[in-house]
């Protein structure tokens, strides 16, 4: 398997943080292509092509798929199409409201003038709507360490997104540690044993049913006097009850101020892309609790609707730092929001 990650070279320990967001957008997922290549394409291409044959399944694409093509016509009837297959993948009843009219304010203008304009002022809406948050995650190397705490409803990915981020982090030539902090299921804590064996990276752990917060803290104590650069703890994504995952990630938050009043430098919120609207009451609920900083959307392979991304830009703005696109260590792409709007609209456009 070739991984367009060997394409980066590991940086040294002391590299400014401006050298890193660069070398981040930079990443062209090209999973066909040899790495070479890639490496040389220029950043933010539209129509990457790893990006589209992943999202290609998606009910967003589908919706759209057909539809310029049924709908050659510059017309109400081809707004009202649009409108539909927004709703349909998920876009939500504001933003799509907030889209269309706007659509409709150019064409009553006589923006476009045909319905392929319309769709270039449709695709340039979207990228609009999603560029303020397609902000990467920056690792701040006078963080020592950098934490990551990663929480999310059960089943989202938290545990196969903080092993692809080991892989990446590892790639980057950077040192890490990860945290079992999921400790209401033993096959939770094993589970990301295995990826830290996969990547060489040591996991801190106390097994079932041990205090989350007291696995968080051992694992910072232990980052420190080992000097790592990145510590990633995951956490359960359900307890006995709401309030009590609630509580339990407000006292890991807290007791890692106690070592480092900076940590958690990023809370990084995993939401499912399959989940619908919904994603925007789990996301309310987290925030309210631990204050989210950075998310990950994944599962965006496949029969994801893809749409709900949108309505969580809209609604939060909080930064989408990697979208999820497959299961493997590099299924994990910094979120990029040219490559996504041209993954879901047809490829009429000509990119
Ligand atoms: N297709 C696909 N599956 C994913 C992705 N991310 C995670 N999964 C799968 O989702 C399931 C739950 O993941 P897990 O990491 O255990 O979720 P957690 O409960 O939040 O820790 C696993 O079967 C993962 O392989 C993704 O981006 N795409
Ligand atoms: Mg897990």
């Amino acid at each position: 398997m070739v991984s367009f990650f060997r394409r980066k070279k590991p940086e040294p320990a002391a590299a400014e943080p401006s050298d890193r967001p660069p070398s981040e957008v930079a990443e062209t997922p090209v999973q066909d292509a040899p790495p070479v290549a890639a490496a040389e394409t220029a950043p933010a291409a539209p129509g990457k092509p790893g990006w589209r044959d992943r999202l290609r399944g998606s009910a967003f694409a589908r919706s759209f798929g057909g539809l310029f093509s049924r709908h050659p016509k510059l017309d109400d009837d081809l707004l009202d199409e649009i409108e539909t297959a927004l709703l349909t993948a998920d876009v939500g009843v504001a933003a799509t409201t907030q889209l269309v009219e706007s659509l409709r304010k150019r064409m009553k203008a006589r923006e476009f003038a045909d319905a392929n304009a319309l769709l270039a002022g449709l695709r340039g809406e979207l990228i609009a709507l999603l560029q303020p948050v397609a902000r990467p995650l920056v690792v701040d190397p006078s963080a020592k360490p950098f934490v990551v705490l990663t929480v999310g409803v059960n089943g989202v990915g938290k545990t196969t997104t903080i092993g692809k981020l080991a892989h990446r982090f590892k790639d980057e030539g950077r040192s890490l540690m990860l945290a079992a902090g999921d400790t209401f299921r033993a096959a939770a804590v094993a589970q990301l044993q295995a990826w830290g064996e996969r990547n060489g990276v040591p996991v801190i752990a106390q097994g079932q049913n041990a205090d989350a917060a007291s696995v968080a803290f051992d694992a910072l104590q232990a980052s420190k006097s080992r000097g790592i650069e990145v510590l990633i703890a995951d956490t359960a994504g359900r307890l006995h009850t709401q309030t009590g995952l609630m509580d339990e990630l407000g006292k890991i938050r807290r007791v890692l101020g106690k070592l480092d009043p900076a940590a958690p430098h990023e809370v990084l919120m995993v939401i499912d892309g399959t989940t619908g609207q919904n994603a925007l009451s789990q996301l309310r609920m987290f925030n309210a609790a631990v204050g989210v900083t950075g998310l990950v959307v994944t599962k965006l392979d496949g029969t994801a609707k893809g749409g709900v991304v949108f309505a969580l830009a809209r609604e939060f703005g909080i930064p989408i730092r990697y979208a999820g696109i497959g299961e493997r260590p590099e299924d994990l792409r910094v979120f990029d929001a040219e490559a996504f709007v041209d993954a879901l609209l047809p490829e009429s456009l000509g990119h």
